[in-house]
């Protein structure tokens, strides 16, 4: 099988091809705009991008709308957070935390799988703290000051790691099951 994975960012379909590897699906990277409402839940982004894009005729395709929600923030950046990357990006949310000693954080991940007509929706989460400083070279995004255990940054993991313990990751398993039981894998 073959999964359209419409993203801007190749760094996704990276680690999907690696959770997957061995499974029978081969993703395909495409690019193809969609509306991101500005709603209150990743799972909304998810629920209408899916929906406009099988108007647009799309089959066998995934998308997949992440954020970082940080505690002291009251859950900022959360469904702004790619929108707080590319401005402010990684330096702006360290000085928001300058000096805050409650450094809790989730990253979440809504994946939205549209197969052979049947959609299937999932949630991961992955509880983490924000780092003082940017470490690491790996990943992308918030990778460098995101760490799920308060030591490595998921910029310090390799890739399968990362996949093993992320939000990502987590939504991945849940998704595998999801297609598993539908017979799709
Ligand atoms: P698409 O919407 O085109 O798929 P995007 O990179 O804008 O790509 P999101 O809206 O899902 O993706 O992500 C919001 C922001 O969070 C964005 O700046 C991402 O780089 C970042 N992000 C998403 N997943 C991440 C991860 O696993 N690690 C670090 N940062 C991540």
């Amino acid at each position: 099988m073959i999964l359209k994975v419409v993203t801007s960012n190749p760094g996704k379909v990276e680690e999907f091809a690696e959770a997957f590897s061995g499974m029978g699906i081969d993703f395909e990277h495409i690019r193809i705009p969609y509306d991101e409402p500005q709603v209150s839940s990743l799972e909304e982004v998810v629920e209408a991008g899916i929906k406009e894009l099988r108007n647009k005729g799309l089959s066998d395709f995934l998308i997949d709308d992440s954020g970082m929600f940080v505690d002291h923030l009251k859950g900022f950046p959360g469904v702004y957070s790619s929108y707080v990357q590319k401005t402010v990006g990684n330096d702006g949310v360290l000085r928001l935390m300058d000096g805050v000693p409650d450094r809790s954080a989730q990253f979440k991940c809504c994946i939205g799988c549209c197969v052979k007509g049947e959609t299937v929706i999932v949630t991961g989460v992955c509880p983490g703290s924000i780092l003082h400083e940017p470490r690491g070279e790996g990943g992308f995004g918030y990778d460098p000051i995101f760490s799920p255990d308060g030591e490595r940054s998921f910029a310090e993991m390799p890739l399968s790691e990362k996949n093993g313990i992320s939000h990502r990751g987590r939504a991945i398993g849940l998704l595998r099951k999801e297609l598993g039981e539908r017979g799709f894998i």
